[in-house]
């Protein structure tokens, strides 16, 4: 356990911004013994058998807004300001991916049943993409260190960080990808755009170009996932660098921008720190909502098919009722 709780801590030291810029061979190596440590994570916390079906409640639960559970905690603890238990709201209503505040219906009676597959020991991953100085390190810092850096490093190639989170009592983690905004870096931050849940497409808000970017940053991302599977958010940061009626005017833009690109749109400062956990916590919410409803009808479908299995033959039937059972689709023989 201990190996579980030290190892999600990985830092940044394969692509530290301020070494010499490293190849790309040499990313992969360094990505590769980062997997394995990852590996030997998952493989730590699976001994603490997380998601593991438990026992069904004779009851079905209510599906009250908070979530709570009596039963032991899955996994090691994480820390309290990471225990997501009521659904985080959105930035505003005009431009967000749900307005329910409170769990599904179907997660919500997964969680108290600790039957939420192999949630628990997912990594979902997020990609962060921009424009380079728009703040996507410091927002990614503020949020998993509670740092903040003046000076600009600009980061080379990719880095990512692992935040852990307990969501309605189950454990849940986010794979947070940093990628450089640029323009030489750009081909090996791209190579990481495969396989992310969530795309978060970030602009400065005292910078009105880098809204405009965001289209093309959001294209990229989307052109290696498959259509349709990626939560997409819109980021104005340096919040506190702007306020009054100009803010408001960039923030209408941004809105504007988010509901053609079907994101959900927040602004955020990492120097300040505002909205910095709610946002987080709202992506983290999000994806592991569609985690377990993805892993419920994985499963459930997999039943399925081993029902229309022709294995089970039912005793002392005479063969004619067992034919006209059959489904009629598997056909005459
Ligand atoms: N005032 C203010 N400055 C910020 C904020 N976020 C970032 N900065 C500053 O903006 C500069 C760029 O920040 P980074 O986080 O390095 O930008 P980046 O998008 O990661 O840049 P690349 O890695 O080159 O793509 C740094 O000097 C930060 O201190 C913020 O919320 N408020
Ligand atoms: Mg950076």
């Amino acid at each position: 356990m201990v190996i579980a709780s030290a190892s999600w801590m990985l830092g940044r030291a394969a692509v530290s911004p301020t070494q010499t810029p490293p190849t790309t061979s040499a990313i992969l190596v360094a990505r590769r013994s980062r997997a394995a440590l990852v590996a030997m994570v998952i493989t730590a916390a699976g001994s603490s058998e997380p998601g593991r079906a438990e026992p069904q409640l004779s009851q079905p639960p209510v599906d009250s807004g908070r979530m709570r559970s009596s039963l032991t905690p899955l996994g090691p603890p994480v820390s309290r300001d990471r225990v997501i238990a009521t659904f985080p709201k959105w930035y505003t209503p005009e431009a967000c991916l749900q307005l329910r505040e409170h769990f599904h219906r179907q997660v919500s009676a997964a969680c108290q049943r600790r039957n939420t597959g192999t949630v628990g020991l997912k990594l979902s991953k997020v990609v962060v993409v921009g424009d380079l100085y728009v703040g996507k390190t410091s927002l990614i810092h503020r949020f998993c260190k509670n740092v903040f850096d003046r000076d600009y490093k600009a980061t080379i190639g990719v880095d990512f960080e692992i935040e852990r989170f307990e969501i309605a009592g189950i454990p849940y983690s986010l794979q947070i990808w940093d990628t450089a905004g640029q323009e030489k870096f750009k081909c090996i931050a791209s190579a990481y755009y495969r396989g992310a849940q969530v795309i978060i497409t970030a602009f400065d808000l005292t910078d009105v170009q880098t809204l405009e970017h965001t289209r093309q940053w959001l294209e990229d991302a989307l052109r290696e996932n498959e259509a349709g599977s990626c939560f997409i958010f819109l980021v104005g940061t340096k919040k506190d660098l702007l306020s009054g009626a100009a803010c408001e005017q960039v923030e209408a833009e941004a809105v504007h921008l988010a509901k053609e690109m079907q994101a959900e749109y927040w602004s955020v400062s990492a120097k300040t720190g505002e909205n910095v956990k709610a946002f987080f916590s709202r992506v983290a919410a999000l994806a592991f909502e569609q985690s377990v409803l993805q892993d419920l009808e994985r499963r459930s479908s997999a039943r399925l098919q081993v029902g229309d299995g022709e294995l089970i033959r039912m005793e002392g039937s005479p063969p004619e009722t067992q034919e006209s059972k059959r489904p009629s689709s598997l056909g005459c023989c």
